[in-house]
């Protein structure tokens, strides 16, 4: 943390839970796990099966640290359950859907009846209040609206907060410069990687963002790094903050920084982190790095008990100062499934988004292509350059190319081609960024 934190704005009500004394929140988190294990296991066969299998009755459970007792769930188990083969609440009862699409094959299906969006909200009014956001905001809701919880989670949130939400969406960027001009926007909720081309269109509109009235950033659905948010608040002049959240357990709201920017506060009222050696499953000593497993306590259509989300964190041990007693963890920088291993390293997409930030002259905008030459993987990284320095002599471009491979080098530990290419060549999401193109398999 490079300066102290500012004190939040007048608190809304909901975010009270925030600074529940923790003897409290731990009675709490013990109530509703029993409740939702209870529940789970009477009204879902999975996880009846898994437990059973495992000699556990619901009243087993009798202290947080049992937790570590219950089955994991993993994704597939939710595809193999597909559509509703987890619901825990007659179809009568669920009032909404959403899905994720996934990589491959058929997308998971999660849903929620009426309590449950108020849950949802509830978190999601925390999480716009731990961003500094409230009534009298203006706020840019350009996550897509759709089977993606992003859209319809921040709306709800912003609603209930008493903000004024423009539900504009994703995409039609010109249009998005429009309104948050011509509205005096204060608030943007999208992925960060759509805000980076947010700023880029709209100088080349010949508008400044750092001259309007857009204060907060609240962006998240996608990994980004530290560098990257140098980039967007030194290039908007706002506060950008980092948000965390999946389908599975409920959409966007699970965990959000505060003013401070330092780590990201759990609900854990209603979801219970936990962080595991990925390779043993065992719980790891707090502040160790590892897999983040989330049970939803307190909810009704889908609860889902230790989720495996495959993201990666640590808990923060120190209390944060702003005063909120809701553990910390760090920014999810990478998922243990999108490493790959080029010849003997392993290899996360952010690692190359810092090593590439680090170097003057590039863009946030990069893509590694992978592929496979007569048995050997390479790794190539392209990655667009300021339009100052493309214009600029051959000399200047070899020049940058050959630092970035030094930077690579020194990260990863493995030498990378970089390719150098002209603004606006990689292209733009509206949404989650891609960055990895694996052509390995194809290239036999
Ligand atoms: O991305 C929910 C969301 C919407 C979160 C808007 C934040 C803002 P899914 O599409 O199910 O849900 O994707 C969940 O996205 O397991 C992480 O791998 C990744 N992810 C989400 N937020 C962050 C973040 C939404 N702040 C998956 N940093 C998660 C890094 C994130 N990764």
């Amino acid at each position: 943390m490079t300066e102290p934190c500012r004190t939040a704005a007048p608190l809304h009500p909901a975010s009270a839970l925030d600074y529940i004394p923790v003897p409290l929140l731990r009675h709490l988190q013990l109530e509703r796990l029993r409740t939702v294990v209870r529940r789970a296991y009477e009204k879902v066969e999975l996880f009846r099966t898994r437990m059973q299998e495992r000699g556990l009755r619901p009243d087993d459970i009798a202290s947080l640290e049992d937790i570590s007792r219950l089955p994991f769930t993993v994704k597939t188990d939710l595809r193999d359950t597909y559509p509703f083969g987890l619901f825990a609440s007659p179809i009568e009862e669920v009032v909404r859907l959403h899905a994720s699409s996934g990589t491959t094959g058929k997308p998971i299906v999660v849903a929620y009846t009426r309590e449950d969006v108020e849950v949802w909200t509830n978190a999601m009014v925390r999480t716009l209040a731990s961003c500094g956001i409230g009534a009298g905001d203006i706020v840019q809701n350009a996550y897509g609206y759709g089977l993606f919880t992003g859209g319809l989670g921040a709306h709800y949130g912003a609603e209930a907060i008493g903000a004024t939400v423009i539900p504009i969406s994703g995409g039609n960027t010109d249009r998005q410069i429009m309104v948050m001009k011509d509205f005096g926007v204060t608030a943007i909720c999208c992925t960060p990687s759509y805000f980076v081309h947010l700023i880029e269109r709209a100088r080349e509109l010949g508008v400044d963002l750092r001259g309007l009235a857009l204060r907060t950033g609240v962006f998240g659905a996608e990994p980004w790094t530290d560098s990257m948010r140098r980039h967007i608040e030194s290039h908007s002049r706002i506060r950008a903050y980092d948000i965390y959240g999946l389908s599975e357990i409920t959409g966007p709201g699970v965990a959000s920084e505060c003013v401070c920017q330092n780590g990201l506060h759990v609900f854990e009222d209603h979801f219970y982190p936990e962080i595991i050696d990925p390779a043993t499953g065992e719980p790891l000593p707090e502040g160790a790095e590892g897999e983040l497993v989330l049970t939803t306590l307190s909810k009704r259509a889908m609860p889902i008990l230790r989720y495996r989300t495959r993201d990666i964190t640590a808990f923060i041990p120190e209390p944060c100062p702003c005063g909120r007693t809701l553990r910390r963890i760090r920014r999810i920088s990478r998922r243990s499934d999108d490493m790959f291993i080029i010849p003997g390293v392993n290899v996360f997409p952010s690692q190359v988004e810092a090593a590439l930030l680090a170097v003057e002259g590039t863009l946030p905008h990069y893509l590694i292509v992978l592929t496979r030459e007569k048995g050997l993987d390479q790794m190539e990284v392209q990655v667009e350059v300021t339009p100052e320095v493309f214009s600029d002599k051959i000399g200047a471009l070899e020049e940058l190319q050959a630092r970035l491979v030094r930077e690579l080098e020194n990260v990863l530990g493995i030498r990378a081609q970089v390719r150098l290419v002209e603004p606006q060549t990689i292209q733009r999401s509206e949404g989650k960024a891609k960055r990895l193109i694996d052509r390995r398999n194809l290239a036999d």
